[in-house]
């Protein structure tokens, strides 16, 4: 592909005027942002011409790939057609009302709970914001104000708006901002290869983590948990894959003490676990559930929360008029680009796809990864994969943080044609649900490009043990 975009100029311009989104400001205009100019399946081109292979799908979202006509033709027409209207006063719109429906059809009822009813956002926060309003109100009418506190874990994302990052558990967005705010506690993750103890098996640790939800609860009187909030796999938190024993026994625990659960879809729904919602794949059953970024592949703004019959017949048999929704709320455009892209979804079977075809595949060669001598743990889920640099295989211990070695094997991604993600030393990918065989051992091969390049580096600055 060409560019004809001079991009010193927009660098300047971008520099001079727009203040990114989790970003040291200073540092990246001392350097100069990267200027993407087009994509086309999943690559991904810049303002200089260079091409790489986008195995983080943008931000979790691309789950069609780019350069979908459909995508664009749908938002055109229904621009010409009614470009906006509200949906407050006794009004509604045509792709708002069938998208609503058709996302009520797509979500599995389980353990006789049903989805038939959708609140809509912009975005995965705000659809979280909606969400504390939700339960909050719920249990107000249902005469228990008292259950305000909702229960998350640390590592958790939920978002960057006050509620949304007040839910989440990174702690770095707690220190700026006086979060989280009231009534929002956490408890540990998941993570066996971090929390796991020497001798335990990941079954056990597994029930062991969701034991720590009922310590919690019993710690802070059941009568006043609301609600608990969780990613069915943590994506921003570095893929992080809950052992299989965890979600049935959080299952069990949320019913226990009958508080409210919420699924934070926002990544995993629409096909990225090889189902249309992940608590089909765990087979739990969620009262909320957050989407956002695929459900428009990320053409376009659009989130929402999938309210269950449980909180959906109280808000609307006993609530009167709830006070809360957004000018966007059911914007007709980005609806009518959700249609667009679940009917890519359906007609090309990507959702099947990544189930029993890439989704195997993909699992089959990060497994082949645990030879490198740099790879300590490397797991899927689906097209979410993870794995962790360790200094020392035979114990698997980590780098000193301070070596950033996470960072130095992502510059080489970044420098050979790749995106991939560096959470730590946990290296993550999550490529568009379009991506072949071919691709995948394209990919495959500039990860252990990467991972090599790093292998040297690590050897020629001394981070390993002599004989390694
Ligand atoms: N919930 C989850 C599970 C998410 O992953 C949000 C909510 C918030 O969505 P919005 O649309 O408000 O951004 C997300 C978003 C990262 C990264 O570094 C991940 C997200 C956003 C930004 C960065 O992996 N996920």
């Amino acid at each position: 592909m060409n560019s004809l975009v001079d991009t010193s100029h927009i660098q300047a311009l971008d520099s001079a005027h727009f203040l990114h989104p989790f970003t040291d400001f200073k540092a990246l205009n001392a350097q100069g942002a990267r200027v993407m100019t087009e994509a086309k399946d999943i690559y991904v081109w810049d303002s200089e011409g260079n091409r790489v292979l986008d195995a983080m799908s943008g931000l979790w979202c691309v789950n069609v790939g780019y350069g979908r006509k459909a995508l664009a033709d749908a938002a055109q027409a229904q621009m010409l057609k009614l470009p906006y209207y509200n949906s407050f006063f006794q009004t509604t719109n045509v792709p708002a009302a069938t998208l609503a429906a058709r996302l009520a059809s797509l979500a599995p009822t389980v353990g006789g709970r049903s989805f038939e009813h959708v609140f809509f956002s912009s975005s995965g926060s705000e659809s979280n914001d909606s969400n504390v309003r939700m339960v909050r109100r719920y249990w107000d009418l249902l005469g228990q104000p008292e259950r305000k506190i909702i229960i998350s874990r640390t590592n958790a994302y939920h978002g960057s708006t006050m509620a949304g990052a007040s839910l989440g558990g990174m702690s770095g967005m707690h220190a700026q901002g006086d979060l989280p705010i009231p009534n929002i506690v956490h408890i540990g993750q998941p993570y066996f290869f971090e929390n796991g103890q020497p001798g335990e098996s990941a079954h056990d640790f597994g029930i062991r983590a969701a034991g720590w939800l009922e310590e919690r609860i019993l710690a802070l009187g059941a009568h006043k948990v609301a609600a608990f909030i969780a990613e069915p796999v943590q994506g921003a938190g570095g893929v992080i894959i809950p052992p299989a024993t965890y979600w049935p026994e959080i299952q069990r625990i949320v019913d226990k003490y009958g508080i409210l659960l919420i699924s934070d879809e926002v990544i995993c729904a629409f096909g990225r676990l090889g189902h249309w919602f992940a608590y089909e794949k765990f087979g739990y059953r969620p009262d909320l559930i957050t989407f956002a970024k695929a459900v428009t592949s990320g053409y376009i703004p659009l989130g929402g929360v999938m309210v269950g019959d449980r909180v959906a017949k109280v808000l609307i048999e006993q609530g009167g008029e709830f006070n809360h929704g957004y000018t966007y709320s059911g914007h007709p455009v980005a609806c009518a680009v959700a249609l667009a892209n679940l009917d890519i979804l359906e007609s090309e079977n990507l959702v099947g796809r990544v189930r029993d075809d890439v989704g195997p595949y993909l699992a089959a060669q990060f497994a082949a990864l645990l030879d490198h001598p740099l790879v300590g743990q490397a797991e899927t889920c689906g097209l979410m994969a993870g794995l962790v640099l360790v200094k020392d295989k035979a114990s698997n211990t980590l780098f000193p943080a301070d070596l950033s070695v996470g960072m130095v094997c992502r510059g080489h991604c970044f420098a050979n044609g790749l995106i991939m993600r560096a959470v730590g030393d946990r290296m993550i990918i999550a490529p568009p649900l379009t991506i072949t065989h071919a691709q995948i051992d394209e990919m495959m091969g500039l990860i252990r490009l990467a991972l090599d390049k790093t292998l040297a580096d690590a050897r020629r600055s001394g981070w390993l043990e002599a004989n390694l």
